[in-house]
């Protein structure tokens, strides 16, 4: 059996599989929120942080694995657990001084994780990707590096808030001291993989690239990169390595305090977006997910380390080898909602409204589908653009309204993942809206490739579990075949007669964007 963890924003979640048989054995999950109280972080960090500064206290992660390990230990079978693999919210960083390693060697399991680790924190917050509080340090890196450009040829993104760089950059100058105790900057993922290790393990490319400091064609640190950033930083940062590097066995205080093997092994932990592409199955170049929840997000296997040029995609390590991009969309389901809002519909007549006159009416009309400022592209819309004919710039028919919005969403999707070069040639689709058939039709149309819905809830939990598994020794595309299939009968293929009709209205969308920002 193999056990995959994942800290994220919300929740920490245990999904246990059992690789031979080919079955998700049990899944648990501690909330933040609701489970420990006592931390007044109800989704999750601390409300109220000013300046645009969200943070977490990292003891509640703490109490959270010791709280997890204890369901566990009573509802499974972690006798039988081979190995350990995870991942965490990414971008959150940890601080802990020169004790931690020692600290984590002799722990004592009468005890709790957390009033044994607490000491060595020279921070008592950990700043999470929620962040917006950098953009000083971000303006510093990046003309430290002669611009942006710079900045993403090296890191894969252009410096930006919430990555860890320009927040350990603000550590240093608002409190040079605590930084300069520091030993060991954690990520929330190599932070948990030390715990459950019982020492301080290595940063996996896949979170590592979320910093703004691991150059993507050495996968090392970039002197420049950290030169920029904090002084001495290299000897904070343990090296980067591939997330399926067994780091040892896993720490005494589990084995002994919640009934896991001492022969159970530990691999090193990834971010939560690449521990998804592992267990949405798509971890080979040309395999697309398009997740629909809040915002949209996009991302796809890469070979190569390319960049976006424009600086809206970010590039991380994939946990099977090369690389993946992330694109993230603010207007997804928010935009989808405030039409049909608008429009008076529910989410049956909007499917139905989507899928109506596809023949005469695909590409006609053109949206800038954005009811506020959006982040790809950057530009603070105040409601979307129209151009079209009377009938639809008059909003006299819902029908070209709900087609022009999706269309414009997947015509900006198709538009702003254009630099990746890859033809997609399956889409997985997961989130709240993709169950809708209008939506999930005009996906398959406009990237003229076939949809497949993916229903699987804690993808990042599972992909981790399937890490451990590889890390094994276990075939990964083949226990992706097993672990990670489309939800039955969810298929589509896409309209091929619409191929032309989207090409043109591809270059028709991206000359309005360029009219407005
Ligand atoms: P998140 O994980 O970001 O909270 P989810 O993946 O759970 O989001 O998706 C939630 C969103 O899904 C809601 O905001 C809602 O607008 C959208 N949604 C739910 N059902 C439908 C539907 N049938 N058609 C379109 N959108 C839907
Ligand atoms: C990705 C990002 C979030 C976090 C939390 O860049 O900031 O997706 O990983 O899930």
């Amino acid at each position: 059996m193999f056990l995959g963890l994942d800290s994220s924003t919300q929740s920490l979640t245990a999904v246990l599989i059992d690789a031979a048989s080919g079955q998700i054995i049990h899944q648990q999950s501690v909330n933040f929120g609701a489970d420990l109280p006592q931390y007044g972080s109800p989704s999750g960090f601390i409300p109220g942080g000013i300046n645009g500064q969200v943070c977490a206290n990292p003891l509640m992660w703490l109490d959270a694995l010791d709280l997890l390990f204890a369901r566990l230990s009573e509802s499974a079978n972690l006798g039988a657990v081979r190995m350990i693999a995870g991942s965490g919210q990414q971008h959150g960083s940890v601080y802990l001084d020169a004790t931690f390693n020692d600290r984590l060697a002799s722990l004592d399991f009468s005890l709790d994780l957390a009033s044994q680790l607490a000491p060595a924190l020279t921070r008592a917050d950990s700043p999470i990707w929620m962040d917006t509080s950098t953009g000083t340090e971000c303006e510093e890196i990046t003309a430290s590096l002669g611009g942006s450009n710079e900045v993403i040829r090296r890191s894969g993104s252009i410096a930006i808030e919430r990555f860890t760089g320009p927040q350990i950059r603000r550590f240093y100058k608002t409190d040079p001291a605590a930084y300069q105790r520091t030993h060991h900057i954690h990520l929330v993922s190599s932070f948990i993989a030390s715990i459950i290790a019982g020492k301080s393990v290595s940063i996996d490319y896949g979170d590592g690239a979320g910093m703004n400091l691991l150059n993507l064609d050495k996968l090392e640190w970039d002197s420049k990169l950290l030169d920029a950033t904090a002084p001495e930083l290299n000897d904070k940062l343990s090296a980067p390595a591939a997330a399926n590097c067994v780091q040892g066995f896993v720490s005494r205080y589990f084995s002994e305090k919640y009934g896991l093997p001492s022969n159970c092994r530990t691999a090193l932990f990834t971010g939560d977006n690449p521990a998804s592409l592992v267990g949405m199955g798509a971890t080979t170049p040309g395999d697309v997910v398009i997740s629909l929840g809040t915002s949209d997000t996009f991302f796809a296997a890469m070979a190569g380390p390319l960049t976006d040029p424009n600086g809206f995609a970010h590039v991380f390590g994939n946990p099977a080898g090369g690389f993946m991009s992330l694109i993230c969309f603010r207007n997804g389901s928010l935009a989808r909602e405030a039409l049909r809002d608008k429009l008076g519909l529910d989410w049956s007549a909007f499917d139905r409204q989507a899928l109506a006159n596809s023949s005469v009416a695909a590409g006609q009309n053109l949206m800038l589908p954005f009811f506020g400022p959006e982040i790809t592209p950057r530009h603070d819309f105040s409601g979307p653009v129209l151009k079209g004919s009377y009938e639809f710039e008059s909003a006299s028919e819902p029908s070209l309204q709900v087609r022009a919005l999706l269309e414009g969403q997947f015509l900006n999707m198709r538009l702003h993942a254009q630099w990746m070069k890859v033809h997609p040639e399956h889409i997985r689709l997961t989130g709240g809206a993709s169950k809708n058939n209008g939506i999930a039709q005009m996906v398959a149309d406009i990237f003229q490739a076939p949809v497949e819905r993916i229903d699987v809830s804690n993808s990042a939990a599972l992909g981790a579990a399937l890490i451990a598994a590889a890390a094994d020794g276990y075939d990964l595309p083949a226990l992706q075949k097993i672990f990670c299939k489309p939800a039955k009968d969810s298929s589509l293929q896409p309209n091929l007669t619409l191929a032309p009709v989207y090409a043109d209205a591809l270059i028709r969308y991206k000359d309005l964007l360029a009219s407005i920002c």
